[in-house]
């Protein structure tokens, strides 16, 4: 891990210092019963959970708990029929996606198109957390399926650990 502050490396894309992927955003597990699973999780990690959406659009419902400066994401399926809920009948409970953050998930999707790599979105949409977001297909990734994140503009929290001191 580096602290040297700035753009880091010098000699990619002028456009794209870091590269696309700007870091992990959340990492998302599929979970037979959600209830069940956050209380498991919150005696194991010693904190309570974040955040809890449901994503009617999508079938799922969310839980977040705080990794650093990304989140672990419990994902529960509103029904048998829903894409989680086909996953969790196909391969049973497990990891289901990465995210990870991009700085323009627009701009993302036409760099990976460009590059022949096959989407699952053609255009952003809304996530969770009033976030901006659009799914990758597996195929681009080796088999794991990706999710670009894009955060809203505000700052997210309140009692947000940045300024942190330095005992
Ligand atoms: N891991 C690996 N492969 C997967 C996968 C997974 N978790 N989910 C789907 N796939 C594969 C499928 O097998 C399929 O493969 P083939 O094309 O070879 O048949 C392919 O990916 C496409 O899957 P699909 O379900 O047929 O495609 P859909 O367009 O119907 O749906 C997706 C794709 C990813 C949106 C949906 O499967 C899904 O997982 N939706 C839930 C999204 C979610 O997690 N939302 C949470 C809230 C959002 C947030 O995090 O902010
Ligand atoms: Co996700």
């Amino acid at each position: 891990m580096s602290a040297g502050g700035g753009t880091g490396h010098g000699d990619g894309d002028p456009g794209l210092p870091q590269g696309l992927l700007l870091g992990i955003d959340h990492v998302g597990i599929a979970v037979a019963d959600l209830d069940a699973a956050v209380e498991q999780y919150r005696a194991a990690l010693g904190a309570p959970p974040v955040h809890r959406e449901r994503v009617g659009s999508q079938g799922v419902e969310e839980v977040l708990f705080r990794v650093g400066d990304s989140y672990l994401q419990l994902l529960g399926a509103l029904g048998p029929e829903t894409p989680v809920g086909r996953f969790l009948d196909k391969r049973g409970e497990g990891v289901h996606h990465v995210g990870y953050r991009v700085a323009s998930v627009a701009a993302a999707l036409e760099r990976l198109r460009a590059q022949g790599v096959p989407l699952i979105d053609e255009a952003p949409r809304p996530g969770s957390r009033g976030t901006t977001i659009a799914f990758v297909h597996p195929k681009g990734f080796r088999g794991v399926l990706v999710e670009l994140v894009q955060e809203p503009p505000r700052a997210p929290a309140p009692e947000d650990p940045g300024a942190r001191p330095t005992a």
